[in-house]
């Protein structure tokens, strides 16, 4: 079984990843993993922040000489930005918690909520965990399974198809094209035109202190048919595809396939008809299911799509009412980003490489890598001889 917690806040010391059943003998680097890190920060939009932060991974346990040894693998990525936090944040009794007070809720943040379930009238104690910051954790676990899908010729790539108003127009078919073009875009989207478009709107909502959201498609190439089940409703694929995009800090909502507009087609005019030649064996002309029916992966890849909301913390900030004297008055200001449709998608990118890998270790198991892809190898001679 696969699993993973993370620990840390926005502006405490750094971030931890505690990543357990990663098989032994599994190739992976720091290096590999800060490229990911790396994408997470960046995209056109970002604010403050990621200017102070280089995000880095130091790998605490669980990998020697450059490959998993099997045991929990702990990865660790540090704030920069602690520097100028450490008397507010400190751990031990005497820290500042005076100073830099949260007191106004930011609508649409964890803020209000958080402070009524927690008890805190500062809610600095609320958002320094529920800020996407926490995200380069996630990023840093789901890049270790990225790897694990890599070596067995599952690739993985992040389009964002819409920011604020502006679609744009993306063709999936081929995956090495599809990556080449996104890792040449500041918005992370293959369409020129459209990326100028998503650019000159983020441009505009800046300007006007505003933030913007978006949608974004995680596609999938290579997975074999299988994994998933509809056995049991905790072990159907596309029910833990969503939640883990939805679990996303700012997701509002996702769609695997035709999504939504599959509700108003005929049934005849969706479900993708089932075709064989000796070549391909079983296939598909269209993929409507995105990948998955009954809660399985069915040979085809998936398409994932997840909807973000306008960042909640805003220059021009909406009405709010203080905690301490139930006053209105503008919500809190905190630094933030315009937009981070483009870093979500690499957090998306991370948490369905982490459900997939989680899936295939469920179907093929195994304590190292070579036992997983000799059972991985074998799946596949027994569906060619179906
Ligand atoms: C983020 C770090 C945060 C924000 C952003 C994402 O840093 P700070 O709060 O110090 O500016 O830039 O998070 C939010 C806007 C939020 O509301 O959660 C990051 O590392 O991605």
């Amino acid at each position: 079984m696969l699993r993973y917690l993370t620990g840390g806040e926005s502006h405490g010391p750094s971030l931890t990843a505690i990543l357990d059943g990663i098989p032994a003998g599994l190739a992976v680097t720091a290096a590999y993993i800060d490229k990911q890190l790396t994408r997470r920060q960046g995209g056109y939009g970002r604010g403050g922040r990621m200017k102070i932060e280089r995000d880095r991974v130091a790998v605490a346990s669980g990998v020697r000489g450059g490959y998993t040894t099997g045991s929990p693998v702990t990865l660790v990525v540090k704030n920069l930005d602690w520097a100028d936090w450490s008397r507010v944040m400190d751990p031990e009794p005497g820290a500042a918690v005076d100073e830099r007070v949260v007191t106004r809720p930011r609508p649409g943040h964890a803020d209000l909520a958080g402070a009524c379930k927690y008890g805190h009238r500062d809610m600095r104690n609320v958002l320094e965990r529920s800020s996407a910051r926490e995200t380069a954790a996630r990023v840093a676990a789901g890049t270790v399974a990225r790897r694990l899908l890599e070596e067995l010729g599952i690739t993985i790539a992040g389009v964002v198809t819409r920011i604020g108003t502006v679609q744009a127009d993306v063709e999936f078919a081929d995956a090495a094209a599809l990556i080449k073009a996104v890792d040449g875009s500041p918005v992370y989207c293959p369409d020129p035109a459209g990326a100028g478009k998503m650019m000159e709107e983020i441009d505009r909502a800046g300007v006007e202190g505003d933030s913007l959201g978006g949608v974004f498609t995680v596609v999938v190439y290579g997975l074999p048919p299988g994994l998933g089940s509809y056995a049991q409703r905790d072990r159907t694929l596309d029910g833990r595809l969503a939640g883990a995009l939805m679990s996303i800090q700012a997701i509002k909502g996702v769609e695997i396939g035709a999504g939504f507009a599959a509700a108003s087609s005929r049934g005849s005019a969706l479900h993708d008809e089932i075709f064989y030649s000796a070549a391909k064996g079983f296939y598909r002309q269209t993929n409507n299911a995105g990948g998955i029916e009954g809660g399985m992966s069915n040979g085809a890849p998936l398409l994932l799509r997840a909807a973000m909301k306008p960042i909640p913390t805003l220059y021009k900030p909406l009405r709010s009412v203080d905690m301490a004297d139930k006053e209105p008055y503008a919500a809190s200001v905190e630094r933030s980003d315009v937009c981070a449709v483009p870093a979500a998608c690499v957090v998306g990118e991370a948490v369905t490489a982490w459900e997939l890998a989680g899936a295939v270790m469920e179907k093929f198991g195994g304590d190292t890598m070579r036992e997983l892809s000799d059972r991985y190898q074998e799946y596949f001679q027994y569906l060619k001889g179906l």
